[in-house]
């Protein structure tokens, strides 16, 4: 079984993720986790929090000598900026002599936020008790699990990568028709992860309209897993079935309001001839399983629930930030007059980013899902029985 957890406050101390379930004998530095934390820090339209962090996570446990034990990995990444919160955010109740700004108390909660919601359920006074842990922030912890589950992937030979497909209306025409190698190839700084030039360009002027606007743009990604072997996840029961289980993993992702598969919401309106995925014989395949190829790949890759060898090709949507420079309407919960919503420091666009944290999520559920299949306390017994599971599908195909 393989799970994690994390913790931490957007302005605290750090984050901190414990994974468990990683089998033993995995290489793994820190190096490896902080090219993934770098890609998400980045994109068009970020605010200046991250011109303060460096995230980079410190590897706390389960790790020797550069390989997993298979004992729960502990990994911190420190909030720089709280240097600068000490006072409003001390764990103890705040002394005089705590640096930092003294912050008044968030009381008119930002529509679209969990602030309201939260600060109910809670009942908290000052809903800073709620951002701190609602903040999106906290994907960096994921991006963080991700990169250690992407790394037990690539053992398999299993790849994951994602480009974004819009932004404020500035959309890729057919994002079906990027490939793997052509979102892969993609500069890791690059600031906006999308394939079409012109399209970028179109996005950037969204961004810097909204900024101008003192308002917030959303838009798409698209993850894409290469190489992903059929048979992961299972036809059987409701929540095994691994379309389910990415969908929910990438729902989790803050401000994702909608998550599709292969063409999602468009196979709605097609018939069924434009929407299912023919299956020829050819020398050549199109994914994993030989012998066979499918000339198109709508179902993104996933056919009842299991993976049929094609790339798994998951979009999500993001609401634009909740956070407005020029706010909404709200109320004043300590008043309960009308007033505008609160203005914190964030972002005008994030989408990059977080196509960036759904390429986590979706190696994260992958490797659950490979792990469940072919199991192993070790990356040895892992790659015993994965090389085992090809060969039979050869032979049942009378390709060995
Ligand atoms: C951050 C994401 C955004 C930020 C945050 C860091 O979180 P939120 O969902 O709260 O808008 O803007 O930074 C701040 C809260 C800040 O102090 O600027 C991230 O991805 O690390």
């Amino acid at each position: 079984m393989l799970r994690f957890l994390t913790a931490g406050e957007s302005h605290g101390q750090a984050l901190v993720v414990i994974i468990e379930g990683i089998p033993a004998g995995l290489p793994l530095t820190a190096d490896d986790i902080a090219v993934d934390l770098a890609r998400r820090q980045l994109g068009y339209g970020r605010g200046r929090r991250m011109a303060i962090e460096k995230d980079r996570a410190e590897i706390l446990s389960g790790i020797r000598h550069g390989e997993t034990l298979g004992s729960p990995i502990a990994l911190q990444i420190q909030n720089r900026d709280w240097s600068n919160w000490l006072h409003s955010m001390a764990v103890g109740v705040p002394t005089d002599d705590l640096p930092g700004a003294r912050r008044v108390a968030v009381t008119r909660p930002r529509p679209g936020h969990a602030d309201l919601s939260g600060g109910l359920k809670y009942d908290r006074d000052d809903l800073r008790d709620i951002l701190e842990r609602a903040s999106a922030r906290e994907t960096a912890a994921r991006v963080a699990a991700g990169a250690v589950a992407r790394h037990l992937l690539g053992h398999l030979g299993i790849r994951v990568t994602s480009h974004v497909t819009d932004i404020g209306g500035a959309a890729i025409a057919d994002p079906l028709a990027v490939t793997f190698a052509q979102a892969s190839s993609m500069a890791s700084d690059d600031e906006l992860r999308c394939v079409d030039p012109a399209v970028a360009a179109a996005m950037i002027r969204a961004i810097d309209a909204a900024k101008a606007a003192g308002d917030t743009v959303g838009g798409s990604f698209e993850v894409i897993a290469h190489d992903v072997p059929p048979g992961l996840g299972s036809h059987t029961q409701w929540d095994r079935k691994l379309d389910g289980r990415l969908a929910q993993a990438l729902m989790s992702i803050h401000a994702i309001k909608s998550v599709g598969i292969g063409l999602g919401t468009a196979a709605g309106s097609r018939p069924g001839s434009h929407v299912h995925d023919e299956i020829v014989a050819a020398e050549i395949p199109s994914g994993q399983i030989p012998g066979l190829s499918r000339p198109t790949n709508r179902a993104g890759g996933l056919e009842g629930g299991v993976t049929n060898g094609e790339d798994v090709r998951v979009t999500a949507v993001m609401k634009p930030i909740s956070t407005l420079m020029k706010p909404l309407r709200s109320v004043d919960l300590t008043t309960m007059a009308d007033a505008p919503a609160t203005i914190e420091r964030s972002d005008v666009c994030a989408v990059p980013a977080a196509a960036v944290v759904g390429e986590a999520m979706v190696a994260w559920v992958l490797a659950e899902a490979a792990l469940e299949k072919f199991g192993g306390d070790t990356v040895g017994d892992l790659h015993a029985a994965y090389a085992h599971y090809q060969q039979r599908i050869a032979q049942r195909l009378h390709r060995a």
